[in-house]
């Protein structure tokens, strides 16, 4: 006979108030011993808590503090809870009555117990009345543009009101048949100057810069497609400039932010491959920007989709030594590029992008004891599988999401934002400069074999 009784609850338990206590109170009346598994980030961001507050740590600690509670572990996947009531012996698991039904098949493992939950009070609500609304403008318009919109509406605490276009009968035609934007400019010093705090831009890659440039100047946060600009010496001036006037500046890379690619990242951390060896990526796709401009070097290949194998190889691999191209040309314009770079220890990158090529869209982490799967579309990780010789020993993750998987990206803008901070963890920005040196490098190059060109052919 076992002596004591042991109970077990889950929750984010973000900014943790009286409901959540008086729920915790009540599941340890109910036997001796109590543990609480507390939701780690990226799974509570999977299963859709994209507006958590609080760092994973800084809950954990929270619990850890309340004496009642007799241990804290931390819930990463779907599938933990099951796993947990073998391994901890458990006699009663314990939930908010929100969840009726919800947890049923657990009661195959031990008993399931929905207690009342209090009405009145919810994390939502308090960062409701904690944090100010971000009201946000949109920069450019095009075939995105509307998924960008119905993103933001999952993310709390943000509303974008207005929109910016320098051709006037589009943001006309925008405006007109939108529900929720209501104003549109196509003067861009008049849009600056209305009461939206952060602006998102989705032009020509080649405008980028002088539209970052004045939203910082006009004190505004910036989320803003990669390449942020296109030479070394513009883009470490918007970071610098950023810091300075005190704005958070932030490459649009989407799959910097998805729970299953972080997740990636914490598995390679902890070594589940051994050591990195390599990193390989491809990103081909053959739609052509509508407004193809003749300045060349914005539109190839290279500048269009390097930035998303260039996110996987430098986040792994770290900052690179030596980069190698092998570009394939139409005129001035690459319409492919193998990309070679060179890392810490001899480790090699290697990304393929292409934009008149297709190819399989996927990415290989190779590592001393195995090696890890993501399968296309890579960038938009939902799903990876670690490999091993041994076949059997497969483990696969999967983060399923819904929508393009823009939320979490706007999420995270949105809560550093709120949170007054000016730097993301899972996109810094020494990875901004790292990640379009890659793009920064070849435009350089190309550009004085341009010049070289034009002067032999003067001769
Ligand atoms: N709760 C409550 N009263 C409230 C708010 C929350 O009793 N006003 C309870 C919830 O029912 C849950 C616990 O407090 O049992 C933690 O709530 P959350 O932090 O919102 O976490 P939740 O998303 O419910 O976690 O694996 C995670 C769990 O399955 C659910």
């Amino acid at each position: 006979m076992k002596n004591k009784k042991t109970i077990i609850t889950y929750g984010t338990y973000d900014m943790l108030h009286v409901g959540h206590m008086k729920l915790l109170e009540r599941a340890k009346a109910l036997g001796d011993y109590l543990i609480v598994g507390v939701t780690d980030e990226n799974y509570d961001r999977s299963r859709g808590k994209l507006n958590v507050v609080e760092s994973t740590k800084k809950r954990v600690k929270m619990i850890e503090s309340l004496d009642f509670v007799d241990k804290v572990i931390v819930e990463t996947h779907k599938n933990q809870k099951a796993e947990d009531m073998v391994k901890y012996d458990v006699d009663i698991f314990a939930i908010g009555d929100d969840w009726i039904g919800a947890f049923d098949y657990l009661n195959e493992y031990t008993h399931v117990e929905y207690l009342a939950r209090t009405e009145g009070i919810s994390s939502t609500k308090l960062r409701k009345e904690n944090f100010d609304t971000i009201k946000m403008g949109i920069v450019g318009i095009d075939r995105d543009t509307k998924s960008f919109i119905y993103e933001s509406k999952f993310v709390s605490n943000l509303k974008i009101n207005r929109v910016y276009s320098s051709d006037f009968l589009t943001v006309k035609n925008f405006t007109k048949n939108s529900d929720s934007i209501k104003y549109g400019h196509d003067n861009y010093d008049d849009f600056l100057d209305t009461s939206i705090s952060a602006v998102y831009i989705n032009t020509s890659l080649n405008e980028h810069y002088t539209l970052i440039k004045k939203a910082i100047e006009a004190g505004k946060h910036v989320l803003c497609e990669n390449p942020l600009a296109l030479n070394k010496s513009e883009l470490k001036e918007l970071l610098s400039l950023a810091k300075k006037e005190k704005v958070l500046l932030l490459s649009a890379l989407k799959t910097a932010f998805l729970p299953a690619f972080n997740q990636l990242l914490t598995e390679l951390d902890n070594g589940i491959i051994g050591e990195v060896k390599e990193v390989r990526a491809t990103r081909t796709s053959l739609y052509k920007e509508k407004n193809y401009s003749d300045e060349f070097i914005a539109q190839g290949a290279t500048n269009i989709l390097s930035s998303y194998p260039s996110l996987l190889v430098n986040k792994i691999l770290g900052k690179s030594n030596k980069i190698t191209f092998f570009d394939q040309k139409d005129g001035d314009y690459d319409i492919s590029n193998l990309i070679i770079s060179e890392h810490k220890g001899g480790t090699i990158g290697v990304s393929r992008v292409a934009t008149g090529v297709k190819s399989e869209g996927d990415a290989v982490i190779s590592g001393t004891k195995g090696y890890i799967y993501i399968p296309a579309p890579w960038w938009m990780t939902q799903k990876f599988e670690v490999r091993f010789e041994n076949e059997h020993k497969t483990q696969m993750f999967n983060y399923q999401f819904d929508g393009c998987g823009l939320r979490y990206m706007i999420a995270e803008f949105t809560s550093l934002i709120q949170r007054d901070k000016r730097k993301s963890k899972m996109l810094t920005p020494s990875d901004m400069i790292r990640i379009n040196r890659v793009l920064l490098e070849y435009n350089d190059r190309e550009k004085e074999k341009k010049n070289r060109d034009t002067k032999k052919g003067k001769k």
